[in-house]
């Protein structure tokens, strides 16, 4: 069966802390449009694609932090996106910070969904590696409070079925750590779709090494060759409200290879098309995981949280 189509990312420049819902909708719609007109099926659009990444600052009124929250999704904002995309019969990945009420109590995600070409949610993930920290950093120019203002994701890594294969989802940081593309490599993934906002300055110490742009492509091509699954990476970039973030959006397939780069920091399609079968000559071979991989080995990574004695 031929599971070959067009994926695109769909990339977004800087979103200002005053720039209304209704605005970044509005150029996700008119990427959505480029992205169709070329022939995609699905998009990614970035993490937070929303609002600005507001967990750079310390924000203690609650009423100004909730303010930067979805509590339903689509809402009266979103649904112009829905519409479009059920109009043209394209997907997507949305990354959007999500508010629900559970058992009386509020709770917070970093949250992402993908919706199917019919305009329906097929699936949801919530962001289970939050970096940075719980509380305001001294001498920072730039917080990165996502423990203070999100839980971790409570969903898992799930896949889902769609677009003639299993779709799985990551959200920024997740793709630093090979554990988030293993579990859902054992249920056999053929494409991630990942959006990330990635400021240069993320340790509070200046660019640490000038290397940034490197472990991002890193660690996603990594993801995908030990994974045998494309990645679709799309970058919220440029710099937002005087916080530098990286670009490079990337579509890497399941060799690792980056077929489609972002060349500019700002709103910007790339596509690529992607044959989800690629992935079968590595999982039969090199990857066949039922054959080479040793489970009784590892179990430090699921008992073991920090680094330890050796054992
Ligand atoms: N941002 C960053 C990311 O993991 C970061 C945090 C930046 C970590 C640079 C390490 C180096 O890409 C989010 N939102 O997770």
């Amino acid at each position: 069966m031929d599971r070959q189509f067009i994926v695109a990312a769909a990339q977004m420049g800087p979103i200002a802390k005053e720039e209304p819902r209704r605005s970044c909708v509005a150029r996700l719609i008119a990427m959505l449009r480029e992205a169709h007109s070329r022939g995609a099926k699905l998009v990614v659009f970035p993490e937070l694609a929303l609002t600005t990444f507001f967990p750079r600052w310390m924000i203690e009124d609650p009423e100004e932090l909730a303010a930067w929250f979805e509590t339903e999704i689509p809402g009266p904002a979103t649904q112009p996106l829905f519409a479009a995309a059920a109009d043209l019969g394209v997907g997507f990945y949305l990354g959007y910070a999500e508010r629900i009420e559970e058992d009386g109590q509020a709770r917070h995600f970093n949250t992402s969904i993908l919706v199917g070409p019919d305009g329906k949610i097929l699936g949801k993930y919530r962001k289970v590696h939050l970096p940075g920290h719980d509380a305001a950093q001294p001498g920072r120019a730039f917080q990165h409070l996502e423990k203070r203002y999100f839980e971790p994701g409570n969903l898992g890594f799930p896949v889902f079925e769609g677009f003639g294969g299993r779709i799985g989802m990551m959200i920024c940081n997740d793709r630093r750590w090979p554990e988030a593309y293993r579990v859902m490599g054992l249920q056999g993934v053929d494409l991630i779709a990942l959006g990330y906002n990635t400021p240069i300055e993320h340790t509070g110490h200046g660019d640490i090494d000038g290397l940034t742009q490197f472990h991002n492509h890193l660690s996603m091509q990594a993801g995908a060759y030990q994974n045998a699954t494309w990645i679709v990476g799309t970058a919220k970039c440029g710099r937002e409200e005087g916080s530098m973030m990286v670009g490079q959006s990337a579509i890497i397939a399941p060799s690792g290879e980056i077929i489609a780069m972002a060349a500019t920091l700002e709103d910007e399609v790339i596509t690529a098309r992607v044959d989800l079968d690629m992935g079968t000559r590595y999982r039969e071979t090199i990857f066949d995981f039922a054959r080479h991989r040793e489970p009784g080995s590892y179990n430090l990574i699921v008992n073991r949280k920090g680094a330890g004695d050796p054992i």
